[in-house]
């Protein structure tokens, strides 16, 4: 059974590959369709992005698709980079200086409060559109530390730890993430139907 993961983020792939091992179901991923063009993100929240993306790749290819839409809000910054955490310092995206970006902006900040959010929508080809959302509470900190992960990781010290995301090995990252969580939602609520009724 095929499931396509609405995703061009090779980060997010691999984990998403190693957090959702469903037996018989076989993930391949948007980059298995190269000839599609991208979907414009311009939702007000993560959960319109996340079902804009699974409802269009769905449209697209006939098979169930699930996409993630995630991103970082601060409380200092009043919610944001939010929806815009991709490209935060602008086009093309550029972790690096979004991270800078990030910093600059924390200056003096009050309150380094933060929590990474993450909607997974699952399209169905035939219509019902379904969502979860996982979340981390955590810190950002005033220094870039670790090299593992992606985007923010170096930045965020998830609640209850010392180490970024971008210190912690992939298990670790993924037994607390946002992602994690999310993915974690979707197994306990569609499980059975991903795998009995593709
Ligand atoms: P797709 O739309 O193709 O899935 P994308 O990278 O554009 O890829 P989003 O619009 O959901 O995906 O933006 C997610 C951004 O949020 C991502 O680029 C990072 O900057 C940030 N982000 C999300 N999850 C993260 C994580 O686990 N660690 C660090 N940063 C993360």
């Amino acid at each position: 059974m095929k499931l396509v993961l609405a995703t061009r983020n090779k980060h997010k792939l691999q984990e998403i590959r190693e957090i959702f091992r469903l037996p018989g179901l076989e993930l391949v991923s948007a980059l298995d369709f190269p000839e599609l063009e991208d979907v414009v993100e311009d939702g007000a929240t993560f959960e319109a992005n996340a079902v804009k993306k699974a409802v269009s790749l769905t449209q697209a290819t006939g098979f169930w698709s699930l996409a993630d839409d995630s991103g970082l809000e601060v409380d200092a910054l009043n919610g944001a980079p939010g929806v815009y955490s991709a490209r935060y310092a602008g086009e093309p995206v550029d972790y690096a200086a979004n991270n800078r970006k990030l910093l600059r902006e924390l200056e003096g900040a009050a309150t380094r409060r933060a929590r990474f959010r993450c909607v997974i929508a699952l399209a169905d080809p035939s219509g019902p559109i379904r969502t979860v959302e996982g979340r981390c509470e955590g810190t950002i900190i005033d220094e870039l530390r670790g090299r593992q992960g992606f985007g923010y990781d170096p930045l965020f010290v998830p609640e209850g730890y010392t180490q970024t995301f971008a210190e912690m090995d992939g298990p670790l990252k993924n037994s607390m993430s946002h992602r994690g969580r999310a993915l974690a939602a979707a197994e306990k609520t569609w499980g059975e139907i991903l795998r009995m009724g593709l």
